[in-house]
């Protein structure tokens, strides 16, 4: 039977909290699926010679797992992969950094991680690479014989080409990502910069529809926006447990108002400017003192990279300031969460706000817009504010669009999300709901895989639906 064979850097255990996007739309897409998980276990180790791959099974999932080193680790997955890759594609030039000798631990580990699923590779398997840390993985492959279909998914933007030459090595990364057959993007902005990229620096030759030609290749590139599973998602939202939950959050105390914002505490996120949109809304309708509190859900993330440390101390920083600016003996304006949540509690959450505050300064999806609209109850919904700058704006257009730098601009959108009346909060959140199960993890999979299994394109799609 053909396999699905999937790729990622990091490959998160099946069960338990994934604080990540890529690992929570994975998962999800995977259910009903017969697959094998390549990637990194966590796990570091000294030297080269330590490094062994081990394999764990979980009902029709098996992955395949393997340490990295300290050194992998310093270049690759810090100093190349979030230290450089990550900034640019994030538009964030001034944040990029390109250390001497990274580059070579990017290549390092792509090699390596192409080795392993070389030496476990048939013939007629599928494969699909996720995201920015492994690129250069299908020109490995190609290069050491592999035959097999090959698909790329960026689930982070792909920044406008003027931003991408930063890049020192920009033409072979992205000759490298040429490499594949089929190459998948969340947003039509995003596959635009590809195809203006591939045009204009690598004699990339538009074909019909979504192909392009380059040095002697076929490329095709398609849109397939990154979702989640709804409905389990709903289901866990409107359980006992989570009725219990919001119940018992009232009890302590509960202000009138709750307003979420659930993020990786990443720079790109928006937090700091998030925190001051509150602070103006507590300035601009002072009514809101005393009923609304903001609670935002911030566990930290890649805190060996300098800028993440520096995000965080601002956050703390403005959390006490607002608190203390503001707060009284009987009211905290801002509830701040450093830490995972279990999924059961963070549907919970979302199910008792009444605003979803969702505003990355960039984001190549967003799947908290998402898991915040299925949650809701459908009588009695909650409003989205959303950023124009987080890949799921394209779709969610229902919700209230939000530029994230201009702080009035957000308090405004979140006094109008409160005094919502009911019936238009209901009209939106039905269109919005509808988007978001169009748009789930299942047909992420299934948009993706029929674009790539071209063969058998007709009968996957009808397999995967
Ligand atoms: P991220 O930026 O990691 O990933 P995002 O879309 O923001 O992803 O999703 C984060 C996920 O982590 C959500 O499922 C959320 O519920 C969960 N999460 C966040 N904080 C949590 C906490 N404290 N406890 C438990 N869970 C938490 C990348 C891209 C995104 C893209 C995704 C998927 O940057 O733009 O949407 O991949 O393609």
């Amino acid at each position: 039977m053909q396999r699905l064979v999937i790729v990622s850097n990091r490959v998160p255990p099946p069960s338990g909290v994934a604080a990540g996007g890529l690992g929570t739309c994975i998962l999800d897409a995977l259910q009903d699926h017969d697959a094998v998980w390549f990637g990194w276990n966590g796990d570091l180790v000294s030297t080269e010679s330590e490094i062994t791959s081990a394999c764990a099974r979980y009902d029709r999932l098996t992955q395949i797992t393997m340490p990295l080193t300290e050194r992998d680790y310093r270049e690759h997955y810090l100093g190349f992969c979030n230290a450089a890759l990550w900034p640019v594609h994030h538009c964030r030039l001034d944040l990029a950094r390109f250390a001497p000798g990274c580059i070579e631990g990017y290549r390092r580990v792509n090699l390596r991680f192409a080795k392993e699923v070389m030496s476990r590779l048939r013939p007629d398997d599928l494969i699909w690479v996720q995201d920015y840390h492994l690129i250069p993985l299908g020109s490995n492959l190609r290069a050491l014989g592999a035959r097999n279909r090959l698909g790329f998914f960026l689930h982070i933007p792909f920044p406008p080409p003027e931003v991408l030459l930063a890049v020192p090595e920009h033409l072979w990364l992205l000759n490298a990502l040429c490499s594949y057959d089929v190459v998948g993007f969340q947003t039509n902005a995003d596959r635009q910069n590809f195809f203006r990229f591939a045009c204009g620096h690598l004699d990339g030759e538009p074909m019909s529809g979504n192909t392009l030609r380059i040095a002697g290749r076929i490329v095709t590139a398609v849109i397939c926006p990154a979702g989640i599973d709804t409905h389990s998602f709903s289901e866990m939202a409107k359980s006992r447990r989570a009725a219990a939950e919001i119940e018992r959050l009232r009890r302590v105390g509960e202000p009138l108002i709750n307003i979420i914002g659930v993020d990786r505490l990443d720079y790109t996120k928006g937090l700091p400017e998030r925190l001051r949109s509150f602070r103006r809304l507590l300035e601009l309708y002072p009514q809101n003192r005393k009923a609304t509190t903001l609670m935002q859900i911030a566990p930290p993330s890649r805190e060996d990279v300098q800028a993440y440390a520096q995000i965080r101390q601002e956050l703390e920083g403005l959390c006490g300031e607002i608190n203390g600016q503001h707060g009284d003996v009987d009211w905290t304006p801002v509830r701040y969460i450093c830490r995972n949540v279990a999924r059961e509690a963070l549907a919970a959450l979302y199910r008792g706000s009444q605003v979803g505050l969702v505003t990355p300064l960039r984001d190549g999806m967003n799947l908290v817009a998402k898991e915040y609209v299925i949650a809701q109850d459908e009588e009695d919904p909650g409003v989205l504010v959303l950023s124009r700058f987080a890949g799921a704006a394209e779709d969610l257009r229902e919700a209230l669009i939000v530029n994230p730098y201009d702080l009035d601009e957000v308090a405004h959108a979140i006094q109008r999300a409160i005094t919502m009346p009911r019936e238009e909060r209901i009209e939106r959140h039905q269109a919005l709901a509808v988007r978001v199960r169009e748009r789930d993890a299942h047909n992420w999979m299934a948009e993706f895989l029929c674009a790539l299994d071209i063969d058998r394109a007709p009968a996957l799609s009808f397999e995967l639906a």
